[in-house]
């Protein structure tokens, strides 16, 4: 009897470790709210972390490369599909302009986030 007790604690045990080690894991990783219109401001962020753009309205976010960071032009890339939220996946610089008008090229509307 006193066994099957302490190997159901020992379960116990395990299955709390676990779900804590779980919850470790869950807060990791970030969402950064981007008031896009407003805010173009580099920052760093960590793998897995979601940027979450919000008050898109008329605007859009195109993921581009340095070249096109560098003059506002998309080469032909579309929009993020749900025009709100992305997860980043890989480590490096991830560029986003918004190609409405000339919101990039005049108003400088672009942001570099840094996935470490
Ligand atoms: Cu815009």
């Amino acid at each position: 009897m006193a066994e099957i007790r302490s190997s159901a604690t020992a379960v116990m045990i395990m299955v709390t470790m676990s779900m804590l080690f779980q919850n470790q894991l869950a807060v990791e990783a970030i969402t950064h709210i981007v008031s896009w219109p407003n805010h173009f401001e580099n920052f760093i962020a960590k793998k897995g972390d979601i940027i979450d753009f919000v008050n898109v309205g008329a605007h859009n976010m195109v993921e581009v490369n340095a070249d096109g960071y560098n003059t506002c032009k998309t080469g032909g890339a579309e929009p993020v599909p749900n025009q709100r939220s992305v997860q980043l996946n890989k480590p490096g610089d991830i560029l986003f302009i918004c190609n409405v008008g000339d919101h990039c090229s005049k108003f400088n509307m672009k942001i570099n986030i840094t996935v470490t």
